[in-house]
């Protein structure tokens, strides 16, 4: 299996504020808490950060034809990208949407989720714990569909 990872706007400072909210692991513990559930899984994993919305784009669009599945934690731009749900829509990939905090004890406006529309499965409040799970499910579901 073929998996790539996407985190959006400003997880690369993750542990440097908002412990409370977010917790005190860094980015550098989440790819590698990714890299080594992978390796674990067998699965070949591409990770990327990026704090741009188009280069989130271009990386789903390539992901077409070359990955099996995507996790995404869109961050900031889960509640106001239509153009990166299109972009899932597009490649129509199973993804699974991943949040560190639990989103439904969060403000209003992080409420909704426009890229949750075209993931098969939202993972909220599990703190990093989201990815393996994610990563497990898409697996377990690959197997499924086989
Ligand atoms: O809970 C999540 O994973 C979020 O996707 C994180 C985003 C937020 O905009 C979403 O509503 C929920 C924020 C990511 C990074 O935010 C930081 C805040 C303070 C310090 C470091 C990172």
């Amino acid at each position: 299996m073929k998996l790539l990872v996407i985190n959006g706007p400003n997880l690369n400072l993750l542990g440097i504020r908002e412990p409370h909210i977010y917790g005190h692991e860094t980015y550098a513990d989440l790819e590698a808490l990714v890299r080594d559930t992978c390796a674990a899984e067998g699965i070949n994993v591409t990770l990327l950060q990026s704090n741009h919305e188009g280069a989130i784009i271009d990386a789903i669009g390539a992901a077409h034809g070359v990955q099996d599945a995507i996790v995404i934690n869109p961050a900031a731009y889960t509640h106001t990208s239509i153009a990166i749900l299109d972009a899932l829509k597009a490649v129509a990939l199973p993804a699974v949407e991943v949040h560190i905090s639990d989103l439904k004890s969060r403000e209003p406006f992080r409420q909704h989720s426009y890229t949750g529309m075209a993931c098969r499965k939202t993972i909220s409040g599990q703190g990093l714990d989201g990815y393996r799970q994610a990563i497990l499910w898409l697996k377990d579901d690959q197997r499924k569909e086989a």
